[in-house]
């Protein structure tokens, strides 16, 4: 994740929200125990976030993945274009629609027209591949493909 998928993230009302509340139980941990909000024992905060029902990452994110595996998770080159398809492909046809793109890509709507090259309104594995290729080489391939 770049930094701006991170801030894209991070304005979203919940996150802040949670962040917030975040940053003020860590405050009360350090009041009560008489520390700096640095010195606050991390996993005391995080069983307290959890307690309250914050979560600490997406469902299916590295802590939720070594917790349900018990090892943690590597990925191969094609693990993403395949755990795309896994999610995304809801009919099974070994494609992505352009609504099973938008169900699964809230937000990103507009960059189907940029992954789908042959313009025939379904995105295969070559072209998720050659665009996950295209964003290794061009770290500002949002800034690129957003431009009129
Ligand atoms: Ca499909
Ligand atoms: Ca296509």
């Amino acid at each position: 994740m770049c930094i701006r998928d991170s801030f894209c993230t991070i304005r979203l009302e919940p996150t802040w929200m949670q962040m917030g509340e975040a940053a003020g139980i860590a405050a009360v941990m350090a009041g009560k125990s008489g520390k700096s909000v640095q010195e606050v024992d991390i996993q005391s905060l995080q069983d307290r976030l959890l307690e309250l029902g914050i979560p600490l990452e997406h469902p299916e994110g590295p802590m939720a993945y070594e917790k349900k595996h018990g090892k943690p998770r590597t990925f191969a080159p094609d693990d993403v274009v395949k755990e795309f398809f896994a999610s995304a492909d809801k009919n099974g046809d070994g494609t992505a629609s352009k609504a099973e793109w938008d169900s699964a890509r809230p937000t990103w709507e507009w960059l189907f027209v940029h992954i789908d090259k042959d313009k025939n309104g379904q995105l295969d594995r070559a072209e998720y591949k050659a665009f996950q290729d295209y964003k290794k080489e061009n770290p500002d391939w949002r800034g690129t493909l957003e431009s009129p």
